[in-house]
């Protein structure tokens, strides 16, 4: 071990987060160093490179807002950006503001240890020099809500000998399925994306879904340069925009309540919203959210569309979603999914009904048949939004670690800083909003309060900054508390940890909105970092 290099902050995760994470401390004149598990720089967009990933946000949308020069300079190309072209926005960004110097591909930190008589972190790593050791007065978490991919523990996983893949973490190079028997297991985003490109492929694709999502068409097509050139015409107020609604979009949710609304109304703006695309279905009315009975139109709504779509009744009703309100796991934006049925190399299989019951030396045996299959596709998701934090081991004051706090579901102030663990902030944590955002805003968010946190501290020399348990406790239980108002809870969903056997069930992210969680945070800065011992 090298003798421990000091910088200011220590940033880890060289995303979207990380990236603006580390722009922005250098800017008030602060040393950094980013350290990145991959061996290029994108998170989310560098590791998920299956074929068909697409963001679900419209790519005038999903874009760094703090620099207008670079919103006018870049052109997207799609209505949805695809991954290779937010994997080249994100190089672009690096090498625009020269962030490559203080980024350390190729590394992984292995644990932070908070020292507290001198009063700085001690953070591990092992990347191309080896076992290094860094110090820092501030480590910041950039490492991603959906970064730590997940392969359910199968029985006679290590006896298949055909080929495995996840889709989040697919190899470089692309897969050539032409002329193989694939499997894909999962239908959530990640599956549903990739579905309708490898069964382009594919000489047949059995698909075993276990839980049917929602999915809506895309209406992916070349950007409408119109509408490009309106939003850079009015970038700034769109920004604003975003930055107070629900969702982190600039776009506010329908007004009307789908129970009220007759019957012929109802439906024209469910036809309206399934030909513009996109998510946004799930809040064409107001109460779609919190009312079952108007959620259930919705969600008959897009019953009605799957049965017009696949020709097959039987393939129809496996994949009719029938145990959770639309939106309450997120909506998947599709392109030709449920058409992809239609296809004769194509075959649904549920493993709900018939479960998967081991994988075998040619393929996976559920308990009607086995499927001999060249290549497998796990499509099963993440430890979310806790699985990246907890594999580092993350030891604050006294000792304590993170895994120990957290053992029955995280906990954290503003889902920004976590008491116990002084000067340690989680960019998008646990409690808020995050997932149920616009990523990028709720980036920007996390990265701008940070960094001014910092800038207060230092301006007013202090050190140390920490929240107080009852803060961490009350906001703890206003994520709760808003979360049950909701229909979020009906769901079995990653967003409270289902997804994993054995992980607490908490639901982790902040349902009541960018906008009113902008101004909480705001309102504690105001106040002098109230909940916060600051000394
Ligand atoms: P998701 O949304 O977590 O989907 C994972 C899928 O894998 C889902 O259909 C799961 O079924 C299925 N799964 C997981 N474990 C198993 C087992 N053991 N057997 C069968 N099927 C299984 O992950 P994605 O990558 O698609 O999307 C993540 C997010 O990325 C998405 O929400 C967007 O925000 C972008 P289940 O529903 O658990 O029955």
């Amino acid at each position: 071990m090298n003798t421990p290099r000091g910088v200011d902050a220590v940033i880890v995760g060289a995303g979207f987060a990380g990236l603006y994470m580390l722009h922005k401390l250098r800017g008030q004149g602060l040393s950094a160093v980013v350290f990145e598990k991959g061996d290029g720089v994108g998170g989310t967009w560098y590791w998920n490179r299956y074929p068909g990933a697409r963001c679900d946000v419209e790519s005038p949308y999903y874009s760094f807002s703090f620099d207008p020069e670079l919103e006018q300079d870049w052109e997207w190309t799609e209505r949805y950006p695809a991954q290779p072209e937010l994997l080249r926005y994100l190089n672009h960004v690096a090498d625009r503001y020269d962030l490559r110097r203080d980024i350390e591909l190729d590394t992984t930190v292995t644990s932070a240890n908070y020292d507290d008589g001198a009063g700085l972190w001690r953070v591990s790593s092992a990347g191309p020099r080896g076992a290094e050791e860094t110090t820092a007065r501030f480590c910041i978490m950039a490492t991603g809500c959906l970064s730590t991919s997940r392969i359910p523990d199968f029985a006679g996983l290590d006896t298949y000998t055909g080929k495995v893949y996840h889709t989040g973490d697919w190899p470089h190079e692309g897969v050539d399925f032409t002329g193989k028997r694939v499997g894909v297991i999962g239908t959530g985003s990640s599956g549903i994306q990739s579905i309708p490109e490898i069964a382009r492929q594919a000489e047949h694709l059995n698909v075993f879904q276990r839980t049917p999502n929602f999915s809506v068409p895309a209406n992916n097509g070349p950007l409408d340069q119109k509408l490009w050139q309106d939003v850079k015409a009015n970038y700034r107020k769109i920004r604003e925009d975003a930055k107070h609604t629900p969702t982190g979009l600039p776009f506010p949710p329908g007004p009307d309540s789908a129970l009220e609304a007759p019957p012929e109304d109802r439906q024209r703006v469910f036809d309206e919203h399934w030909t513009l695309g996109g998510f946004r279905l799930g809040q064409c009315f107001s109460d779609l959210a919190i009312s079952k009975e108007a959620n259930d139109t919705v969600a008959e709504y897009i019953r009605t569309k799957i049965d017009e779509i696949v020709q097959d009744p039987e393939t129809a009703r496996i994949l009719k979603p029938y145990d959770h309100p639309v939106g309450t796991k997120r909506i998947c934006v599709d392109t030709d999914y449920y058409d992809t049925y239609n296809r004769d190399n194509v075959s649904l299989i549920d493993v709900r009904k018939s479960p998967i019951q081991e994988l075998t030396p040619d393929g996976l045996r559920t308990a009607d048949k086995e499927y001999k299959l060249d290549a497998i596709v796990f499509a099963t998701g993440f430890d979310a939004m806790t699985g990246a934090l907890l594999g580092i081991d993350i030891r604050g004051r006294d000792g304590v670690s993170l895994r120990e706090k957290w053992e029955a579901g995280p906990r954290a102030y503003l889902g920004l800083s976590v008491a116990g663990f002084p000067n340690l902030f989680t960019v998008t944590g646990p409690g808020s909003p995050s997932v149920l955002s616009n990523m990028i805003t709720s980036i920007e968010q996390h990265v701008d309060w940070i960094s001014d946190h910092i800038a207060y501290l230092d301006s007013n020399g202090l050190t140390s900054s920490e929240p107080v348990p009852e803060a961490e406790d009350e906001w703890v239980e206003h994520v709760n508390a808003v979360a049950e108002m909701t229909l979020f809870p009906q769901a079995n969903s990653w967003y409270l940890g289902a997804n994993v056997p054995g992980k607490p069930r908490v639901f982790m992210p902040y349902v009541g909105g960018v906008g009113a969680y902008r101004a909480k945070c705001d309102e504690v800065a105001a106040r002098a970092y109230e909940g916060f011992v600051l000394a």
